[in-house]
């Protein structure tokens, strides 16, 4: 039963196959390249694989072409040369391909092999949920960077990561053993991500160490086959720190130099490496300002570098500093707008910056990022957190594809035009060449990779708005139910439902109305700890006291930062009335007493949302226990366990939070159920 974690969502679970299963069933799996590290070579293996799981039935791999009763799988220009002419086949895009199962035989035709092997996947997805349906369709997708980030260090822990240890990193070097890295390249690939950056943001250069460079190498050699490939964050000072040099300055000839020959070492090793990610100038790590440089000048330093290769640099936003509290007008939430604003247009073209999805840190609601529309000449990439750091760690069921919805889904209304953020980060709204996701994943050897079965939900769904932004979030998980756990209707209607309901619980029994998460933000970003949030340089503050909480953020009497919108949602936001409530503490500071749109106070809303919140995840437990004997007996008991923790610890929640403001304000809850410390 390992087994069935580790193979996630690709189970290949074997299903009942009627007549007309078998008629529809290919005799023979054709592929067009037969070179072992080849996508449409993995394509063969894994329909093999697939239609043995699921049907028990061994299908013959051939390499030449036969156009009936088969499955036929290889790249348009392929196709063309093996099998002849194809007809009206839609013009596809990097990666795209077309599906047909309508004709004799099932074509599966890539713009690359990439793409050749995405269509693979979506073809088994369909047959493993028993899904005999006549389809013909192109798919390309909605974004041309689909990258996931592992925040893995060289001695093998992960920053913020509950799934164990690396499957990387061991002693600061590679691993020898890289069968995970295979599976994990497998999983990737079937929800069509194309890079992976496998090293953490707060980098380490001896990464770098030729030793380390074959090591990445090894990596890189075990996507390959997969359509995947690696990234690499650097240490902004290792031109000093592990080159020897006395400087980091992004301007100086030798720090260039340098940086021109360890590219040259890792293309050499690694000819398709697809980029670096840099973090640089936040949270204590090194950056151009300490030569006064822009972050332009150091994002183009090492575009400049991986251009003649055809890499691309990542520049994170995440950019900010400490504050004072103390000063009303202070707020970390501008500091990205305020960096890189007036960078706009300066970035070379293989530069995209990533941007976290809030202004703050991934929290349970953010407004929007201002940056995204504030960059018009710019490549953007929007960064989700997969790994549930603030968000229970995994211990909680959490799935969070409609809060990533809440922000694809806004419409920031530049120049008062419809300006979504997902047609921004497609780089369609700006035509931009590049643009994209990355997500912050943080898989370890844990056999359930995350350390949750339920949190796979998260990277699957990832994955599948990444390529295709408008997919309905209840949709893609049933597609992973179903993969995941079969095809029992009420194991279907259970899961779906917990997960629907988990992120507004999450919000309800942590912090609503815009608050963040609340959670102890000063070391594990664990667990309820309210006070955490204020008196510190860190920026998430409350600024509760006595009679109010909130920060202020209008133009008119804040810190400004509704102004960082385009007019109309600057509008809406700046004026408390026309503010959701959802968000009315992100960007007011108002009393305890203030009422909101649903006639509650402020603090009794917190008192019943915290309520409801705990009592939603306490019915997570007993409808899991009502799908026992339909789930093999391991995974059953290792979910089980977490939500019965999430049972307890909802209420703890609800309690500190709940007890906290009570106290603080006084004010008793109407219903009498929080008591007097
Ligand atoms: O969310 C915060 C995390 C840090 C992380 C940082 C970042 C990798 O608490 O652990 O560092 O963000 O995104 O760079």
């Amino acid at each position: 039963a390992a087994e069935d974690g580790l193979n996630g969502w690709l189970r290949y679970a074997s299903l009942p196959c009627s007549k007309s299963c078998h008629s529809n069933l290919p005799s023979t799996i054709v592929t067009l390249n037969s070179t072992e590290s080849s996508p449409v070579y993995i394509a063969g293996t894994e329909l093999h694989k697939g239609l043995k799981g699921v049907y028990r039935k061994d299908v013959r791999v051939s390499h030449k072409c036969k156009t009936s009763s088969s499955v036929i799988v290889g790249t348009v220009d392929q196709y063309r040369k093996t099998c002849g002419a194809i007809h009206s086949i839609p013009e596809l895009e990097d990666d795209g391909f077309w599906l047909s199962t309508k004709g004799d035989a099932v074509q599966i035709l890539g713009q690359n092999e990439r793409g050749a092997l995405y269509g693979t996947f979506e073809y088994l997805s369909m047959i493993s949920q028993g899904n005999f349906s006549r389809v013909a369709y192109a798919s390309n997708p909605s974004q041309p960077i689909r990258w996931v980030n592992q925040w893995d260090n060289m001695d093998g822990s992960i920053e913020r990561g509950y799934g164990g240890p690396s499957i990387f990193f061991k002693n600061g070097q590679i691993v020898e053993d890289l069968t995970r890295v295979a599976e994990y390249a497998r999983l990737l690939a079937s929800i069509k991500i194309n890079a992976v950056v496998i090293n953490n943001v707060n980098a380490n250069a001896t990464l770098l160490d030729p030793k380390n460079i074959d090591g990445f190498g090894r990596v890189a050699d075990v996507f390959r086959p997969y359509g995947i490939q690696v990234g690499m964050s650097l240490n902004f000072a290792s031109p000093q720190t592990y080159g020897g040099l006395s400087t980091f300055d992004p301007l100086d000839e030798s720090v260039i130099k340098w940086w021109s020959d360890i590219t040259a070492q890792i293309y050499k090793r690694v000819p398709d490496m697809a980029g670096y990610l840099v973090k640089a100038d936040s949270e204590g790590q090194p950056g151009p300002q300490t030569y006064n440089r822009t972050l332009a000048d150091a994002a183009n330093l090492f575009a400049k570098e991986v251009q003649p290769y055809g890499g691309i640099v990542m520049y994170r936003a995440f950019v900010y500093n400490q504050l004072n509290e103390s000063v009303w007008t202070a707020d970390r939430a501008k500091a990205a707008v305020n960096f890189f604003k007036e960078l706009d247009g300066e970035f070379d073209d293989n530069v995209v910056i990533q941007i976290k999805f809030g202004p703050i840190d991934f929290q349970v609601r953010e407004p929007v990022s201002p940056l995204f529309a504030n960059l018009p000449n710019t490549n953007m990439a929007i960064e989700l957190q997969v790994t549930q750091e603030y968000l229970g760690q995994q211990s909680h069921l959490v799935y969070l594809p409609p809060l990533w919805k809440t922000i694809l889904d806004f419409d920031l209304r530049v120049d008062h035009q419809p300006s979504l953020v997902r047609d921004i980060v497609a780089g369609k709204r700006f035509n931009r060449k590049f643009g994209g996701s990355a997500a912050v994943v943080n898989v370890g050897t844990n056999t359930t990779w995350l350390g949750s079965h339920l949190s796979m939900s998260n990277l699957y769904a990832y994955g599948r708005l990444a390529w295709s932004s408008t997919d309905d979030a209840q949709d893609i998980l049933h597609d992973w139910i179903r993969l995941t756990f079969g095809l029992d209707r009420k194991v279907l209607d259970t899961i779906t439902h917990m997960s629907m309901v988990s992120w507004p619980a999450y919000e309800q029994y942590s912090g609503n109305l815009g608050i963040q998460t609340l959670t102890d933000i000063l070391y594990t970003h664990y667990g309820p700890n309210p006070a955490s949030q204020d008196n510190n340089g860190w920026g998430q503050w409350t600024r509760a006291d006595q009679a109010s909480i909130g920060m202020d953020r209008t133009v008119k009497n804040g810190t400004g930062y509704s102004g960082q919108y385009p007019d109309e949602i600057a509008t809406m936001y700046e004026n408390i009335n026309t503010t959701p409530d959802d968000l009315l503490l992100w960007f007011h500071h108002v009393d305890y007493t203030h009422r909101l749109k649903s006639g509650k106070t402020v603090i009794q809303h917190f008192y019943d949302a915290h309520y409801t919140g705990a009592e939603t995840a306490q019915t997570f437990l007993t409808q899991w226990e009502s799908l026992q004997g339909k789930i093999d007996q391991e995974r059953y008991s290792h979910v089980r366990h977490f939500l019965d923790y999430q049972t307890g610890h909802s209420i703890v929640w609800r309690d500190a939070i709940n007890d906290f403001y009570h106290n603080l304000s006084g004010i008793p809850d109407e219903a009498k159920r929080v008591s007097h410390h």
